[in-house]
């Protein structure tokens, strides 16, 4: 089926952003709350496991901080928790902090410019990702997006099937007539599930050693021309930038 639309994951594919951005907007969250909890860098990459920021904090309750003495209302401490976060890490990118990654504003212009449809799938918060696209990208970058499917809009996030299910499905768009791009175990698994053959992985410092298993090839950014991608896993078919003729021929290889 011919390639209509690119799909893209958000953090860690659009921008570089789980390390000196969401780690570091929990961390004040966590201290405007009076909290000792201090996610390092390390820890913040185990508990990148769990998608969600929410999820992720009750993940380090279970698994990292099992002394803390619990409120009642748990849930509700976690959502202000997360909603203080939120507000942290949308300052930050309104403040210019965070640049979308190499080749990501040039793929974006030519795939617009031809025509290909573009979605989001993310686990992140519906604001940050308008923030994100606002801030790094382009003040009208929301509209580039027919659809932006983010994070609680489905009942299970990745590496479960349902953000790309739901993207396709308000589209749609047939899952062999679409890309994804991802970053992570997780990301690739989920657009897998939902029948996605042509992914994409630009690797980040978090996720260089995932396991990537069904993902089409692995790079470690999408490049420029003057700024070549490195390849981890695959065949680039000797490109050295992800532009709209290396995604049609990945895509096509994908139905030999
Ligand atoms: C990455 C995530 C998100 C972010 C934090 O999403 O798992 O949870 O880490 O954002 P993706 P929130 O790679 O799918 O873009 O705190 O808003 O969840
Ligand atoms: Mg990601």
């Amino acid at each position: 089926m011919a390639l209509e639309a690119l799909i893209f994951d958000v953090d860690g594919t659009l921008a570089d952003t789980e390390r000196d951005g969401h780690r570091v907007a929990f961390n004040r969250a966590f201290a405007d709350a009076g909290l000792d909890w201090e996610w390092s860098v390390e820890l913040y990459g185990k508990l990148l496991a769990v998608t969600g920021g929410k999820e992720r904090i009750r993940h380090y309750l279970d698994c990292f901080n099992r002394d803390f003495s619990r409120p009642e209302a748990l849930n509700e401490f976690i959502a202000a928790l997360h909603a203080a976060k939120t507000a942290h890490y949308t300052r930050m990118l309104s403040q210019g902090l965070i640049p979308v990654r190499c080749g990501v504003k040039r793929l974006l212009r030519e795939a617009r410019r031809s025509g290909l449809r573009l979605a989001i799938a993310t686990t992140t918060t519906p604001a940050n990702v308008s923030a994100l696209l606002q801030h790094s990208l382009d003040r009208d970058a929301e509209r580039w997006f027919e659809v932006i499917a983010a994070g609680d809009i489905v009942p299970a996030k990745k590496p479960a099937p349902d953000i790309y299910s739901w993207a396709m499905q308000r589209m749609g768009l047939q899952p062999d007539a679409c890309i994804a791009f991802e970053d992570s175990h997780n990301g690739v698994q989920s657009a897998s599930q939902a029948s996605i053959g042509s992914i994409l992985v630009t690797t980040n410092g978090y996720t260089i050693d995932d396991d990537f298993n069904g993902a089409s090839l692995v790079i470690d950014k999408l490049g420029e021309p003057d700024d070549p991608f490195v390849v981890n896993l695959g065949k680039a078919g000797g490109y050295g930038f992800v532009d709209l003729a290396m995604l049609q021929d990945l895509h096509g290889g994908n139905h030999p």
